[in-house]
């Protein structure tokens, strides 16, 4: 990778650096009750592999609706932005092909930003820097490899000048309703009154829809949730035979949400080196690995008033699967 190019920069921060978290979360999620791993570490290098493929999976539509509507909304959303500088922070910008739609309208337009992209991801943030670069050859670029949580932080003490911050491919999808209100209102405060938030949201739907894009006939999904097994082999020295563990993922209409978990198909038990136990397993017991919580529209509104935000406009999909919904800080 060539990276360091003088305009663009990716920096780790040293309390970012998540080795022992990892470690720590894995033996918090494994000793409950309910067994669970955090959905945020299934994104190493091969799981941001991994969930590349699945945006281009023909049954994961979310992809393919949030195209459709920044290609569609691109030069309205910059009529929005105006001649003032401003940051164009992106938030889990992962590849970024998305974004590169807004980057070439913004650019054309001659609007002046820098580009902020973070993610948890250093590889993911690496190819998309090397994939702009000779198309954006004066862009300015800052990637911060960073966790939501991290990259507000940063956000707060760096906001002297105008932002414009991209939430997009329904990533608040993975909070629970109490934890996105919660992430809302903590980025509302570390935004300045009249930023402007983009954020996605995927829509309510046939159950069927939703399940099938969580439930690829190529078993992408499978493998990019089995990934936080093989990632505990590799970084903790785990010994989870991958095989017994078999990707289970449904929609709870009572919860509004895809639920994935891994389930293990025998009763055994797993040594961790790093940890230096075992851990018991019974037969069909599920390790809750991820939720992906979607949304009416009523619900989307709720959430940007409750958040301290007031809802610009909504843009849809022509099959309104999805909205990009664009809020500003009030
Ligand atoms: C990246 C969180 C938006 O929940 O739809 C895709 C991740 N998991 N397939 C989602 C995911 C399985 C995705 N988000």
């Amino acid at each position: 990778v060539r990276l360091a190019e003088s305009k663009i920069e990716i920096i780790e921060p040293k309390q970012c650096r998540d080795g022992d978290n990892f470690a720590r979360a894995v033996e918090r999620g494994l000793s409950a009750e309910n067994k669970s791993l955090p959905c945020k570490y299934i994104y190493d290098e091969r799981g941001s592999c991994l969930f590349s493929e699945i945006m281009n999976l023909p049954e994961y539509y979310p992809t393919r609706c949030e195209k459709e509507i920044l290609t569609r909304y691109r030069s309205c959303l910059s009529d929005y932005l105006g001649d003032e500088p401003f940051h164009l922070v992106d938030l889990g910008a992962g590849d970024g092909r998305k974004t590169k739609l807004l980057l070439r309208q913004f650019t054309n337009d001659g609007r002046k930003f820098s580009f902020v992209p973070i993610d948890i991801s250093q590889s993911s943030l690496e190819c998309m820097a090397n994939d702009l670069e000779p198309e954006f050859c004066d862009l300015k670029l800052k990637g911060l490899v960073a966790d939501y949580f991290k990259g507000l932080e940063y956000l707060s003490h760096n906001n002297r000048e105008r932002n414009f911050v991209l939430f997009l491919g329904s990533n608040i999808g993975n909070f629970n309703r109490e934890e996105s209100r919660e992430f809302l209102t903590g980025l509302r405060n570390s935004l300045n009154d009249g930023d402007l938030l983009l954020i996605g949201f995927d829509l309510k739907k046939k159950t069927s829809v939703m399940v099938e894009a969580y439930n690829d006939s190529a078993g992408i999904s499978a493998q990019f949730n089995l990934n936080l097994l093989n990632r505990i082999n590799g970084e903790l020295g785990g010994e989870f035979d991958l095989d017994t563990f078999k990707y289970y993922s449904n929609y709870e209409a009572r919860q509004g949400a895809i639920v994935s978990c891994l389930l293990s198909t025998r009763k055994q038990t797993v040594f961790i080196d790093a940890l230096d136990r075992e851990f018991d397993f019974g037969k069909w017991e599920p390790i809750h690995t991820e939720s992906s919580y979607k949304f009416g529209i009523e619900q989307v509104h709720r959430l940007a008033r409750d958040c301290g935000f007031e809802i610009e406009d909504d843009f849809f999909d022509s099959r309104r699967w999805f909205v990009d919904s664009l809020w500003r800080a009030r």
